[in-house]
């Protein structure tokens, strides 16, 4: 469709002058049909940088290059017109030396490619809590993405209408094609030091540059969703969050709604499509990434997930770990970066069976299967990044009503983190305040595995609130955002609509202890419905805990064991007790290690939390 059709002046002259910077050879405007789908796919194809997958109705397998696998933390900038408000946790460049660059590298970029219009929804369109943004790119793949992970083309332009609100985000691959030159199936992007990953949070404004790959690419996920919409639930009164949202029905029928936010590789996903293991339990899921919430008129929090799609990490899933998941990924998904069978399927370490024949690695090498179903560090067949999109609507255990314009009420909000001591299976926030302390100090302990720095290991990575690399201003002033959100429900009289806080841990463990599969003293996955039942009725105020220097607690006998292997029965009085001493080095590394990075900007509340609990612990 000709761009010049657009009747939104304000998203008309933004066009115009990118345009203008990009050059690119064509300009066209998406309308987010299937039929145009398939054109882009099959370009794709042509190109030699997808491949159909023969077992997977309309499923197709890209490769990227080695250099543009995943998120670039470090080349990813909070440009805000001070470092302070930036923050001590995010990578600054001032915006007009930042603009300026970035301007440079712009420049003719799109010679050779076409520059796609995206104009998409975040959130169910038209829900109150939604917001829109437009992506100009010039990679297919990504508007190819932005089709399942949004609501995206033409039945936008009703919500946006002439003068809507938006956010304008641009992004390049960073490889201009001179002179017929062809890409050849080679994943286009740039070297890593012209890949600008930007966010202008005064100007609600994202600049993207040089890769094609995952958050740094499609925009509205990590950049618009988190980034740009901390900053916009900041200035409005809401909360934007790196959070789950699930479903959960107890045996009487009756229904909760929990958001959790945890640090990569503790789960998320699997915990958003949980198949419990205890009778007549049930959970369903909203989102698996990414929550807003927004007061309702009855003063409790709604969540809508603004995503349409699952980017989920491909290594590690199994029929055993998310047997959901593998369904949702049957049909109609993009792989990327996983390895290919003979017969035409995809395959990656951890999904539970060896592969039968041959296999063509990540990077298009052949290569003959492993007898087993891992392969040594370095030498994955996938990429341990590999990921599938697919639309959230043919998960299998979808919530009827995920796509809910007002959200689904939150009961309870979750957080966690690895934490193989100190840290109890599941305890409960005393209050509001606390709640925001307990975020404040999410991380996972450091594992030889996680670093390349061996005097690290064993050390406490804090990932507050499990938003560090996508929280679009300074931490201090986002923990007081937290608190000031308790202070609005207070002094609405509506504190007690508030959903109550948890933090949960499902990753302690005993080397010593022989009988536990990988020393973990809780079987996790499915068996987490045991926590998630407790938690419920927590919620209701169910007399099943008790009152600890940390918390509340579950009471002897109060999780559900039925069912449950006996070495497991006889792990769980030590990971549902208080290790005083643990707890204790906590605070003091959190008082000499986490909370000075904020200076004056951490909230007195939080400071008043950590001396509460040493006090608590020293009686
Ligand atoms: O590496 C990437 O580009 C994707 S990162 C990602 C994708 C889906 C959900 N969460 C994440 C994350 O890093 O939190
Ligand atoms: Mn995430």
């Amino acid at each position: 469709m000709d761009y010049k059709t657009i009747k939104h002046a304000k998203i008309l002259a933004w066009i115009e002058e990118c345009v203008k910077m990009c050059e690119p050879d064509s300009v066209y405007l998406c309308d987010g049909s299937t039929k145009e789908y398939d054109t882009l796919m099959k370009k794709c194809v042509d190109a030699g940088l997808a491949t159909p997958l023969k077992k997977k109705e309309n499923s197709f397998l890209f490769r990227s290059l080695p250099s543009d696998v995943a998120r670039v933390e470090a080349r990813t900038f909070i440009s805000a017109k001070t470092e302070e408000a930036a923050g001590p946790t995010n990578h600054w460049i001032d915006p007009v030396e930042l603009k300026a660059t970035m301007k440079g590298l712009y420049k003719g970029c799109m010679h050779g490619r076409t520059m796609y219009i995206i104009p998409f929804c975040m959130g169910p369109l038209g829900s109150p809590i939604a917001k829109y943004g437009i992506e100009l790119t010039d990679s297919e793949y990504v508007v190819l993405n932005m089709d399942i992970m949004t609501r995206a083309g033409e039945k936008v332009w009703q919500y946006l209408g002439t003068d809507g609100e938006f956010v304008p985000c641009l992004h390049s691959v960073g490889k201009p094609l001179n002179n017929g030159e062809k890409d050849n199936g080679i994943w286009p992007c740039a070297d890593v030091e012209h890949k600008y990953i930007t966010q202008f949070p005064e100007e609600r404004l994202i600049w993207s540059y040089g890769s094609g790959y995952g958050g740094n690419a499609l925009l509205g996920k990590k950049c618009f969703a988190l980034r740009i919409a901390s900053v916009i639930a900041r200035d409005e009164g809401w909360l934007a969050e790196h959070m789950l949202i699930l479903k959960l029905t107890n045996p009487k029928g009756e229904v909760k709604y929990v958001t959790g936010a945890f640090p990569s590789a503790c789960g998320k996903t699997n915990l958003a499509m949980l198949i419990p293991t205890i009778p007549g339990w049930k959970v369903e899921t909203i989102g698996d990434d990414i929550a807003w919430m927004k007061f309702g008129d009855d003063g409790r929090l709604y969540a809508i997930n603004p995503e349409a799609g699952f980017f989920g990490v491909a290594p590690g899933t199994s029929a055993e770990s998310n047997k959901n998941a593998l369904i949702s990924a049957e049909k109609n998904t993009i792989y990327t970066n996983c390895a290919l069978t003979e017969d035409g399927d995809v395959w990656w370490e951890g999904i539970g069976y060896p592969a039968k024949g041959n296999l063509v690695d990540w990077k298009g090498q052949p290569r003959p299967a492993f007898p087993k179903d891992k392969a040594p560090k370095g030498e994955e067949m996938a990429h341990p990044n590999a990921r599938f999109t697919a639309p959230a609507k043919q998960c299998p255990c979808i919530a009827p009503e995920w796509e809910d314009p007002k959200g689904v009420p939150i009961s309870a909000i979750l957080f966690g983190g690895r934490r193989p001591s100190t840290v109890p299976l599941v305890h409960q926030a005393r209050n509001w305040n606390h709640g925001v302390f307990l975020g404040s100090i999410v991380g996972s302990e450091i594992t030889a595995a996680s670093t390349i720095n061996a005097a690290e290991v064993g050390k406490i990575r804090r990932d507050p609130f499990a938003i560090l690399p996508f929280c679009g201003y300074n931490m201090g002033d986002y923990f007081a955002h937290w608190v000031s959100i308790g202070k609005t429900a207070e002094k609405n009289g509506k504190a007690d609509k508030l959903p109550k806080i948890f933090y949960v841990n499902w990753f302690r463990k005993d080397e010593n202890n022989a009988d536990l599969p990988g020393g973990f003293m809780w079987p996790g996955y499915g068996d987490n419905s045991r926590v998630l039942a407790w938690i419920f009725d927590r919620c209701d105020g169910v007399d099943n805990c008790v009152d600890t220097p940390i918390g509340f607690m579950p009471k002897e006998g109060a999780i559900n064991t039925d069912g449950l292997a006996d070495y497991y029965k006889k792990t769980l009085p030590e990971i549902t007790k208080v290790d005083k001493e643990g707890w204790l080095k906590e605070v003091k590394d959190i008082r000499e290690n986490h909370y000075p990075k904020f200076g004056k900007h951490l909230p007195k509340e939080l400071s008043d939390c950590l001396d509460d609990l040493e006090a608590r612990l020293s009686k």
